[in-house]
């Protein structure tokens, strides 16, 4: 956290800013959602559990401290503009767009958004605070979803509302250019800040929300409304599975299954999520006639993550083939569960060490030097410290290996997440279409070059960050032994 003392005051740092913006966020939707807060307590009672079983080895994938700290929230906007916006904001909080996930063509279920994550992409600001949001927008130019009549209607609507003070943003751009705020303005900053993610109290067009519900849910959510909210903020665990049954023995209803890769005795890989069904909220509503009633909704649920080590390139390549090979399984033998055939196709197409997926080039790794390698190498170690191939120096022990946590989202698993939490599923469907051109993304081509020019700076691909701690590490280490 930067905090220098100027003429202006105290100034709090970027970082400072997200962690205290996490902090009041997670206040906010625990006090709007309770069973938000009862995921955080049962996640605290797992991972110390995790810790008390398997000590400091339990930390290898983040210090409990980080793990302990750590969420990533969720939001939906509706145009170029509230995206922008958003942008603007998260970027004060030293969050950057990293990855594009369309999921217009998702399976189980299509939803008319693109999105983006905002996240801090150097090691040490992820260490320091970690907060990240999945930022979904609508495409309401997409034809598979919306007529051009009800495009042109949520146009209208959507250029109609601010979801972001012009106060707001002005101080976000602040903090941006005198890399962070006096005291008094980050107070201004994250009241106003948290309060634009709050659950509004606006009436909801009965009529008009039900018309977009029709198409999508999620659409309705984000385009029926006249602000947007947190939909959920998830909390991490060291042990989703032991994190799954805690929660249904406290008798909250979890969806069916946990998304990602399956439990296993190899190493964790991405990313495992679970959630809670959504539950109903009191929302008032203005009815055809005028007249407000008392209803609710169901949008709003709670998420849960396991972080695994970051994959390359090849490695995801490999993991999309294991899916594939599990789907294929599941299609043959309808009797059977997810978790009952992907271990099986696990253990046939991974490696079962950290060491096994480093040297088929399918995970991401740091380098550390091994100090008493280095003080008082044996043979084989003295030939691969003359030799000064990197194979030679991981496999002696003078390089250990350090698994890079994976910090992004996985495109089937947010679909799941978001199909396994909506009420109706619409009649919109983009299923079939493999994406590329125009026609096939229904009129609205969407891509990472598209949504860096909306956000205004270069969306990052995570592969891409993965691979650049790891050869920076790797340099490090290597002109250290020489
Ligand atoms: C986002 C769903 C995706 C995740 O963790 O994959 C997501 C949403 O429901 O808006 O949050
Ligand atoms: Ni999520």
């Amino acid at each position: 956290m930067t905090a220098t003392t100027g003429t202006t005051g105290t100034t709090v740092g970027t970082t400072a800013l997200r962690a205290r913006f996490a902090a009041r966020l997670s206040r906010l939707y625990g006090a709007e959602v309770p069973a938000y807060t009862t995921l955080v307590e049962v996640a605290h009672e797992v991972n110390q559990r995790v810790l008390d079983r398997h000590g400091a080895a339990a930390e290898r994938l983040g210090s409990i401290d980080r793990v302990t700290a750590e969420r990533h929230g969720a939001i939906r906007v509706g145009s170029r503009r509230e995206l922008a916006e958003v942008a603007r904001v998260f970027r004060a909080l030293g969050m950057h767009p990293c990855g594009f996930y369309d999921l217009r063509d998702a399976a189980p279920s299509a939803i008319p958004v693109v999105s983006t994550a905002f996240r801090p992409l150097d090691r040490d600001e992820l260490a320091a605070n970690p907060f990240r949001v999945f930022t979904s927008m609508l495409v309401p130019e997409d034809r598979r979803f919306f007529d051009a009549d009800l495009e042109e209607r949520l146009h209208t609507f959507l250029s109609g509302r601010q979801l972001f003070a012009p106060e707001l943003l002005r101080l976000a751009d602040r903090a941006v250019d005198a890399d962070g705020l006096s005291e008094s303005d980050a107070e201004v900053f994250l009241d106003l800040a948290t309060a634009s993610f709050a659950l509004s109290h606006d009436p909801v067009d009965r009529a008009w929300y039900a018309e977009l519900e029709a198409v999508s849910a999620v659409a309705a959510d984000i385009g029926g409304v006249t602000t947007t909210h947190v939909n959920h903020l998830t909390p991490r665990v060291l042990d989703i599975d032991d994190l799954y049954a805690s929660m249904r023995a406290r008798g909250i209803a979890m969806i069916d299954e946990i998304q990602g890769p399956p439990a296993w005795e190899g190493p964790d890989v991405l990313l495992r999520q679970t959630s809670f069904r959504a539950l109903a909220e009191r929302r008032t509503f203005r009815e055809a006639d005028g007249a407000l009633t008392e209803g609710t909704l169901r949008v709003r649920f709670g998420e849960v993550e396991a972080r695994g080590i970051a994959l390359t390139v090849a490695g995801r390549g490999r993991f999309d083939e294991l899916v594939g090979e599990v789907d294929r399984r599941l299609a043959g033998d309808p009797g059977l569960t997810r978790a009952e055939v992907a271990p099986a196709v696990w253990r046939d197409g991974l490696p079962a060490t950290e060491e096994g997926l480093w040297r088929e080039g399918l995970g991401c790794f740091g380098y550390a030097v091994d100090e008493a390698a280095r003080a008082r190498p044996d043979d084989a170690q003295r030939r691969a410290l003359s030799d000064g191939r990197t194979e030679a120096l991981v496999r002696t022990g003078v390089l250990r290996l350090e698994p890079i946590v994976y910090e992004d989202f996985l495109p089937r698993s947010a679909a799941g997440i978001f199909a396994s939490n909506l009420t109706g599923t619409g009649t919109g469907s983009a299923a079939g279409a493999d994406g590329g051109s125009g026609a096939e993304q229904g009129g609205a081509v969407r891509d990472l070059t598209w949504m860096s020019d909306v956000v205004g700076a270069e969306v990052a691909v995570p592969e891409e960050v993965y691979a650049a701690e790891s050869d920076a590490s790797l340099r490090t280490a290597l002109a250290s032994l020489r």
